[in-house]
């Protein structure tokens, strides 16, 4: 078995060495203030919670083995997390929700940069012990890598006051929604720093976060910090009524090109960045899907959350036709996989993994 090296600074560089999520014991978790924002008002999720049932788990877990067997195939190195026990309640001094989540999607959680790995805040109650299923890779690696820094960002307090009650309506409407992501106005408030790590996008020296849902400005400022050596810049979407996660809206394919989801589209001020460096912004091709999987919390636009292997190389969900076709057209070899009977666990291609090791090193992109 090769030893381990944690490596990775940004989204496309040739990737030897990856997480890939499970399906095992997935929870759809009782209604709390940060997740249920985020529930569509139309989903059939309202007001359902327990264990998933077990042939969508056997599903879901069907695909991501053969997801995992695919990238082995091509001579990556797939790692998989060790379940706990999803059904029990995540209690602390501060709160208490009767389940947790389950361990999908790593991408959520584990936010690589460089040689360390860090742990999020995270923002559900539901994922306060998340990164309790990914602790024996963690300590695989730091016993295997004398190199490897395991950090873990301070963990939250998600007392209500990190939540602004005007979110907790389930009858909110899509225009007010839009009118609140307009203002910045987002269910987390500015309580104690918050992020997901799937908020945030790796450009070598600078890191991308989008400020929504799951991430406030004190979790980006607290990025800040601790990333001394990067520039991090804050970023929104505002035509996203429901905005978690950047990486259903904003895909780097290879230095240059970026796909932008055109409903979210990246306000003129901040593409500025990228333009002056003759980085192209594209729209993302439409999905192919009118509506998400049941039980699903992700919008259909898990079409464009795709795995970039290297810079010509790109994993594609398999019924994604037009997300494939347009990928093809920017020059990308196009790999499809089947995953879309697993996107109810937490998300697509990008989101069901989390980076252990690509080449390469850190470069300045925007200089
Ligand atoms: N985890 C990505 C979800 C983003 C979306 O629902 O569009």
């Amino acid at each position: 078995m090769t030893k381990t090296i944690v490596n990775s600074w940004n989204e496309w560089d040739p990737l030897r060495h990856v997480i890939v999520g499970r399906a095992d014991d997935c929870h759809i978790p009782p209604a709390e203030p940060a997740l249920d924002a985020k529930v569509p008002e139309d989903s059939d999720m309202r007001g359902q919670w327990g264990r998933r049932p077990q042939d969508t788990i056997d599903r879901a877990n069907e695909l991501l083995d053969g997801f995992a067997a695919l990238l082995e195939g091509r001579g990556i190195r797939v790692d998989r997390p060790t379940p706990i026990d999803h059904a029990q309640p995540a209690t602390t001094p501060d709160f208490h929700t009767d389940s947790q989540f389950g361990c999908m999607p790593p991408r959520d959680v584990l936010l690589t940069v460089g040689s360390e790995i860090l742990e999020a805040t995270m923002s559900y109650r539901c994922r306060w012990f998340e990164y309790l299923n990914y602790r024996p890779l963690m300590q695989r690696y730091f016993e295997e890598d004398p190199r490897f820094r395991h950090e873990s960002a301070p963990k939250p307090r998600l007392t209500d006051a990190d939540y602004h009650p005007d979110y907790l309506s389930d009858k909110i409407g899509n225009a007010k929604r839009l009118e609140w992501a307009a203002a910045k106005h987002f269910v987390t408030t500015e309580e104690e720093p918050l992020f997901d790590a799937a908020d945030v996008l790796r450009f070598g020296r600078d890191l991308v976060v989008q400020h929504g849902f799951t991430t406030n400005l004190k979790g980006i400022e607290w990025l800040r910090r601790h990333f001394p050596d990067h520039r991090v810049h804050a970023v929104n979407f505002p035509g996203d009524p429901y905005p978690i996660h950047i990486d259903a809206t904003f895909t780097p394919l290879r230095p240059g090109l970026i796909l932008n989801n055109p409903q979210r589209r990246l306000p003129d001020a901040q593409r500025q960045m990228f333009e002056r460096n003759g980085w192209d912004i594209v729209d993302a091709a439409q999905p192919a899907h009118n509506s998400p999987p049941p039980l699903c919390y992700s919008s259909t636009w898990l079409s464009m959350n795709v795995l970039v292997l290297d810079p010509k190389t790109v994993c594609v969900e398999a019924s994604e036709v037009y997300q494939m076709e347009q990928m093809d057209k920017l020059g990308m070899n196009v790999i499809p996989v089947a995953l879309r009977d697993a996107y109810a666990f937490g998300g697509g291609l990008h989101c069901c993994t989390a980076d252990v090791y690509r080449e390469g090193q850190c470069e300045d992109y925007f200089p």
